[in-house]
């Protein structure tokens, strides 16, 4: 400040100079008196120090400053609003059975009907239901494998069934048992019709039966062991135990019986009791 006022008396004195150099001096004493020239004087003593300003305007922004340590847990806020429904959950375990509900209302009137007609058919049903069942039982239980199966035959008591597998009278007799049978024992007209029709149907000529004299030659007993009655189907000249070696009996497919050796082989027919099937 003080610079710029000294600066400030040089230029106006250089102007003066001028003015007095380049002007007639009549003119130049009129004008000296009339322009008062201010010059600055000496430089005075400090000044007594001022009253406090008044506070300046507010700096700039600061940079950020470093972050702080983590301040106190705040305490826990009240309960927000409901958020929005989430999506359908998976299907839960089934519940158990309720209670049972109350008896249904009446049904519409029966109409009328020959009731005696259908007991009748009802209990020939029953009857089929029951054979079948047996059948079924049997079947499962004693068959041999399919492919030596051609069915089987039954009375009211017993189920016969040919076993096409060659096999000699032994065999035979023990497969028969292993199954919880024996060889077919013809004892009366009906079973060994039977059996002479089950032959012929099968398009066979022969099977081993279950009779035999192994024991005492001449004495032919059932493979039960129970002995021959009056009953026979022997065929005409036989039993003759040719060579001297027949001890078995087959059965021809006309029924005929025929003691042949027990050595050789050939189909055969087991039999079972319902009641042990
Ligand atoms: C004879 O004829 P064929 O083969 O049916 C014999 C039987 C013997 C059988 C032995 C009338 O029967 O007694 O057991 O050979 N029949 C006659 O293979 O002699
Ligand atoms: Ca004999
Ligand atoms: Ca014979």
């Amino acid at each position: 400040m003080k610079r710029d006022l000294v600066f400030l008396g040089i230029l106006i004195s250089l102007v003066f100079l001028f003015l007095l150099r380049s002007g007639s001096p009549q003119h130049l004493a009129e004008e000296a008196c009339s322009v008062q020239i201010l010059v600055p004087g000496l430089k005075g003593d400090a000044g007594e120090k001022g009253e406090k300003g008044s506070p300046g305007r507010p700096g700039r922004v600061g940079p950020s400053g470093e972050k702080g340590d983590m301040g106190d847990r705040g305490q826990k806020g009240s309960v927000g609003r409901h958020g929005k429904i989430g999506p359908i959950g998976s299907k839960g375990a089934k519940g158990e059975m309720g209670d049972v509900g109350p008896p249904g209302p009446n049904g519409e009137p029966g109409i009328p009907c020959e009731c005696s007609q259908l007991r009748k058919a009802i209990g020939e049903m029953d009857n089929q239901v029951a054979q079948l069942t047996t059948e079924l039982k049997f079947i499962k239980n004693a068959l041999p494998s399919p492919a030596a199966v051609a069915g089987v035959r039954e009375t009211d008591n017993k189920i016969y069934l040919l076993v096409k597998e060659e096999k000699r009278y032994i065999d035979a007799q023990l497969y028969c048992h292993g199954r919880g049978g024996n060889l077919g024992m013809p004892k009366d007209e009906a079973a060994n019709g039977l059996l002479a029709s089950y032959i012929n149907q099968a398009g066979l000529t022969r099977v081993f039966i279950g009779i035999n004299d192994l024991e005492r030659e001449g004495t032919f007993v059932y493979s039960d062991r129970s002995p021959m009655q009056t009953f026979n189907k022997w065929r005409n000249g036989e039993p003759n135990n040719a060579y001297d070696e027949e001890d078995c009996v087959e059965m021809v497919a006309s029924g005929g019986w025929n003691d042949v050796a027990c050595h050789i082989t050939m189909y055969f027919i087991c039999e079972f009791d319902k009641e042990n099937v």
